[in-house]
């Protein structure tokens, strides 16, 4: 578990998906991430039961570990504790996040999904969320239950406004990512991209390069 809770200071956040890996398994895939320098993984699998997740979740946390990388998991809050997860994430219509931070304490990263300016607004007044995931920026048939995208106006909007770290999300492959990041936010979130690539390693490296130009190209990135 880290000691400060702080969102790391990270480009590309890397989510697993069993369903797009391509018959990888979730571990195999981390492993790549992490070995490729990712820094940030979270855990998300919708269709798993309980025992999986725990199962993979102890795993990957460990790998996380070795690779000095933050793990995050979606949804289940028992399981983000029960394997001493670095973060969970949730989304709006999971448990509200005063009663996630009641029940995971001060030192895990909570990161929330938002769509509007008032779901922002309602989570940063709220105190307790370390991060929001923005999106989908652009339509994506990843996320089942996923609203229509927002576009890239929101991300504008939460740029100018707020100052919590943003994770842009959606729709985002290497071949649009520099025009996200040269919208203002720092750190994107990819799982078709990166999963579904035939080689992982080799795909995180050509994104993180196209970052980090689009990065150069601003005055103040964020
Ligand atoms: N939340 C908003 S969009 C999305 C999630 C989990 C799915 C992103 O997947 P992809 O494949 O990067 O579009
Ligand atoms: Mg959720």
């Amino acid at each position: 578990m880290i000691e400060t809770r702080r969102f790391p200071q990270t480009d590309l956040y890397g989510i697993t998906a069993s369903e797009y890996s391509l018959g990888r398994s979730n571990q195999e895939v981390v492993q790549q991430m992490l070995e490729a320098g990712i820094k940030l993984i979270q855990y998300r699998e919708k269709e798993f039961t309980i025992r999986q997740k725990y199962d993979e979740c102890l795993v990957i946390r460990q790998l996380c570990r070795e690779h000095d990388a933050y793990f995050i998991v979606n949804d289940d809050v028992h399981i983000a504790l029960a394997v001493e997860a670095d973060g969970i994430h949730v989304g709006q219509d999971d448990l509200p996040v005063d009663k996630v931070r009641e029940l995971v304490g001060e030192k895990m990263l909570i990161g929330l999904s938002t769509f509007t300016p008032q779901q922002a607004d309602q989570a940063v007044n709220s105190g307790v969320v370390d991060y929001l995931g923005v999106g989908p920026i652009y339509d994506t048939s990843t996320k089942k239950e996923a609203c229509v995208s927002v576009g890239l106006e929101y991300l504008d909007y939460l740029v100018q406004h707020y100052r919590i770290p943003l994770v842009a999300i959606g729709g985002i492959k290497q071949s649009n990512v520099a025009n996200v990041i040269r919208h203002g936010v720092t750190c994107v979130a990819m799982i078709t991209d990166v999963v579904g690539a035939d080689n992982i390693g080799q795909r995180i490296k050509a994104i993180r390069e196209t970052i980090s130009i689009a990065k150069a190209s601003l005055e103040k990135p964020r």
